[in-house]
This record gives structure tokens, C-alpha cells and sequence, in this order.
């Protein structure tokens, strides 16, 4: 159970550290030695580490922060490699794609061709973290969630970035890399366009970005509500006690105070005070 822990439990438990599950043929090693922070078990899981890094995420990495240096170099080079006005000036600083004679050319390096190599770094980055989040789901035996989640996320990286401009004919139509300047492409879009609030698709968009905000909030709080039963290892549970038609079930046996007439776990006050459960998690069919 000391795995269990979080915010609506009453105790912390504090044990060994664990290395994770046994990986299969193939996978690296997990590196660095996973240790205990309270605060965190405040909030979730108190341990951190180790990491699996692997082929893919080191080459993400790698390519990522070429992207990185890319980006940042050519900035400081605007303000004469002055670390100082780096700092002060850092959210209005640009890497901005060439100008719209270039098409979709390639152009001199201090005319788009760096925006172009730094967004070719960035995508490679972004496609090999992908990739692993794949492998990692396929290795481990998880649902496909993140990569599809990500998917979603990378569909409009890749729109903004990749498809529209060529779509377009000219890389002048991509996002440039900056905090005001990527803002101010948005505002400039939105006036083109005549006003994107307008935009039935980005009305949607909105609806849905702040619908799933809503909904993941609401199923987060439910499985951390219904932590106190063992509720989030609802799989196991199934797996243990009949077919996936217990599903429902199940949720009013985490949720509701009494199951077959008896009371499963200790709840409320008596959960505080540390009452031993009668029955323990399980109970009749
Ligand atoms: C961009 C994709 C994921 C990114 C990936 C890449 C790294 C490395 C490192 C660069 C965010 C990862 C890369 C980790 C980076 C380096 C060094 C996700 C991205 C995989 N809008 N608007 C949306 C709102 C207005 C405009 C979406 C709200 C104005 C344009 C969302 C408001 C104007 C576009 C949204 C508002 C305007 C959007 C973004 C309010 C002008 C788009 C979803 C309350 C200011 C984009 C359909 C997202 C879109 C978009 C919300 C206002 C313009 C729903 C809440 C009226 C041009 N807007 N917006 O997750 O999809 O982005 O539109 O005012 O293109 Mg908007």
C-alpha cells in the first residue's frame, strides 16, 4: 500500500525506494538513484527517480537543445553577445522565419536559413520524444494516452510550422521563436483573418481546450477522492474480481459507506481516528 499515497490519505508512509517494474529485453538501464521528498508526497508520489532515458530521449534531447542553442545564439547575436541586454530585452527577442521573397526556398543563414535549421532540429526533437513516449507505453504495458495525447498537441506544431507554410508557398508564414514575437504572430494572424474570436473553429477550439481543462480536473479529483479505497487500481480490481461489466460496480464500492450490508473500509471520522477496517478491501461477490 505504501505505493498509494496522496493528498486525501491520512498517512505518508515512508519505506524503501522502489526501481520500478523489471524491463524487458532490450531497454536501457534506469539511471540515477531514486530518492524520497517530503512535498511531493504532499501532493502525489513521493519518490523521484530513476530515469529511463534510452536511445530516443537522448537523441531528443541532443536535437533539442540544438534547436535551443540555435535559437538563443542568434538572439544574443542581436544584441551584440551582451548578456545583460539578453536578459532585459529576452521577451521581445526573435528568431524570425525568412522574409516571404524566399518562398519556400532556402535562404541565407542570417536571412531565415538559421530559423530554418533550428525548426528542422525542433521537429526532429519533438518526433523522437514522440516515438518514445510509444515505446515507453509498448514497453511498460500502459494505455496509449500520451502518445495519442501528444499526437494532438504535435498535429498543431506541425499545422503552424510545417503544413500551413507549405500549403501556403512561403516559410515567411511559419511561427517565429520568441515570447512577444510568437504573441504578436497571433494577434498579426488574427487581424488578417478579421478577428479570430469571430472564427467559428477557434471559438471551438477554445470550448474544448478549457472543456478538457475542466474534465481532466473532474477525473483527477475523482481518483484522488476515491484513493482512500484503492480506487485508482480499478484495472487490478476488475482483473481480480469478475469482468469489466463490474465497473460500475466497483465505482459505488470505492464511493458508497457500506457494501453487503457491512461496512468495507473505515470511513469519515473513523478513518481519521485510525479505525481498523473489518473487512479490508474485499468482500463478497
Ligand atoms: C502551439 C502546439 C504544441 C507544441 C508542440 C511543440 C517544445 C519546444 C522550445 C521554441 C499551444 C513543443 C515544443 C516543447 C519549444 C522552443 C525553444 C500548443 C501548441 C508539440 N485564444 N489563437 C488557439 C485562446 C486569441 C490565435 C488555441 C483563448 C485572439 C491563433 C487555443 C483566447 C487572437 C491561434 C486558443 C484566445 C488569437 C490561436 C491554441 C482568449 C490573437 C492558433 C491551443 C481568452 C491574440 C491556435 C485554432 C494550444 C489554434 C490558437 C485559445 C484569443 C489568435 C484554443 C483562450 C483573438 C492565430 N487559441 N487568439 O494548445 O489552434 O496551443 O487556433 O482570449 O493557431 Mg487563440
Amino acid at each position: 500500500m505504501a505505493q498509494y499515497q496522496n493528498l486525501f490519505t491520512t498517512v505518508s508512509a515512508v519505506g524503501p525506494v522502489s526501481h520500478g517494474v523489471d524491463l524487458g529485453h532490450g531497454n536501457s538501464p534506469r539511471t540515477g538513484q531514486p530518492f524520497l521528498n517530503y512535498w511531493l508526497g504532499k501532493l502525489g508520489n513521493a519518490q523521484l527517480g530513476p530515469i529511463y532515458l534510452g536511445g530516443l530521449g537522448v537523441a531528443s534531447i541532443l536535437f533539442g537543445t540544438m534547436a535551443l542553442n540555435i535559437i538563443g545564439f542568434n538572439m544574443l547575436a542581436q544584441v551584440n553577445w551582451d548578456p545583460i541586454q539578453f536578459i532585459r530585452q529576452l521577451f521581445w527577442l526573435a528568431l524570425e522565419p525568412p522574409a516571404p521573397q524566399y518562398g519556400l526556398g532556402i535562404p541565407p543563414m542570417n536571412q531565415g536559413g538559421w530559423y530554418l535549421l533550428a525548426s528542422f532540429f525542433l521537429l526532429t526533437s519533438v518526433m523522437l520524444w514522440w516515438a518514445r513516449t510509444w515505446r515507453r507505453a509498448r514497453e511498460l504495458g500502459l494505455g496509449m494516452h500520451i502518445p495519442y495525447a501528444f499526437t494532438s498537441a504535435i498535429w498543431l506544431f506541425l499545422v503552424l510550422g510545417l503544413f500551413r507554410p507549405i500549403l501556403m508557398g512561403s516559410w515567411s508564414e511559419a511561427v517565429p521563436y520568441g515570447i512577444f514575437p510568437h504573441l504578436d504572430w497571433t494577434a498579426a494572424f488574427s487581424l488578417r483573418y478579421g478577428n479570430l474570436f469571430y472564427n467559428p473553429f477557434h471559438a471551438l477550439s477554445i470550448a474544448f481546450l478549457y472543456g478538457s481543462v475542466l474534465l481532466f480536473a473532474m477525473h483527477g479529483a475523482t481518483i484522488l477522492a476515491v484513493g482512500r479505497y484503492g480506487g485508482e487500481r480499478e484495472i487490478e480490481q476488475i482483473v481480480d474480481r469478475g469482468t469489466a461489466s463490474e465497473r460500475a460496480a466497483l465505482f459505488w464500492r470505492w464511493t458508497a459507506d457500506r457494501h453487503c450490508g457491512r461496512q468495507l473500509v473505515s470511513v469519515g471520522r473513523q478513518a481519521r481516528r485510525g479505525t481498523p477496517t473489518p473487512h479490508g478491501l474485499s468482500c463478497c461477490h
